[in-house]
């Protein structure tokens, strides 16, 4: 498997995953601002989307959009970092990525790039804040957004959340997801993952 990402990006939670499945893959890096690879290849010939993380399969066969990849990642070690499909776990699971993906992480987008409004960052910032208040109340009596169980949800959670900082977005009311957050970074798939990307 080859997975393509950009430092500190989206594609983070992949790579954490691939690392915590403990599954062999390779990385190319990509610029984001030329959509162009480390090799200088046009990204756009690679994925059409432009976008990362893009995970190319040994078959030649391609996923792209983070949630699903994750979910792929996952069901290569059944019952490690996402219950089995069909139980009622799953859609839980689901639930919560699809929460990440369209609440938080696409919430964060606007938030990246200096053509945007104030007035839109600012009111993107309070829904951040109004979403993380529904993630604090989970954490706030359980270790992980599944419950004792770290899942994949947890890791996208994870690597959204570590933009809130560099965009100045004041989490400090949240004292449970601060916990999570540093319970998620102490963990050496996490630590290797960030190292790999050069973000230590
Ligand atoms: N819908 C995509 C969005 C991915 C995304 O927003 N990727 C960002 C980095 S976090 C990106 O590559 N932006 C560069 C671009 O859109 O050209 C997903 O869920 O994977």
């Amino acid at each position: 498997m080859k997975l393509y990402f950009a430092p500190g990006a989206c594609s983070l939670a992949p790579h954490i995953a691939l690392a915590e499945a403990g599954l062999s893959y390779d990385t190319t890096k990509v610029d984001l601002r030329k959509h162009v690879t480390a090799d200088g290849t046009d990204y756009y010939t690679i994925n059409a989307k432009g976008y990362v993380p893009f995970l190319v399969l040994d078959d030649g066969s391609t996923l792209s959009e983070v949630a699903v990849i994750l979910q792929y990642i996952a069901d290569r070690k059944p019952g490690t970092l996402a219950p089995a499909f069909g139980g009622q776990d799953r859609y839980k699971l689901m639930e919560w990525l699809n929460f990440v993906a369209t609440e938080l992480h696409k919430t964060y987008g606007p938030l990246w790039h200096p053509t945007t409004p104030e007035a839109t960052k600012s009111a993107n910032i309070e829904r951040l804040r109004a979403r993380y208040g529904v993630i604090e109340k989970t954490l706030a009596t359980q270790p992980y957004l599944m419950g004792e169980a770290y899942s994949v949800a947890d890791v996208y959670l994870y690597a959204i959340t570590r933009w809130a900082a560099m965009l100045k977005v004041d989490l400090g009311a949240f004292p449970a997801l601060a916990k999570f957050m540093a319970r998620v970074e102490a963990r050496p798939a996490v630590q290797k993952a960030l190292a790999a990307e050069g973000l230590k």
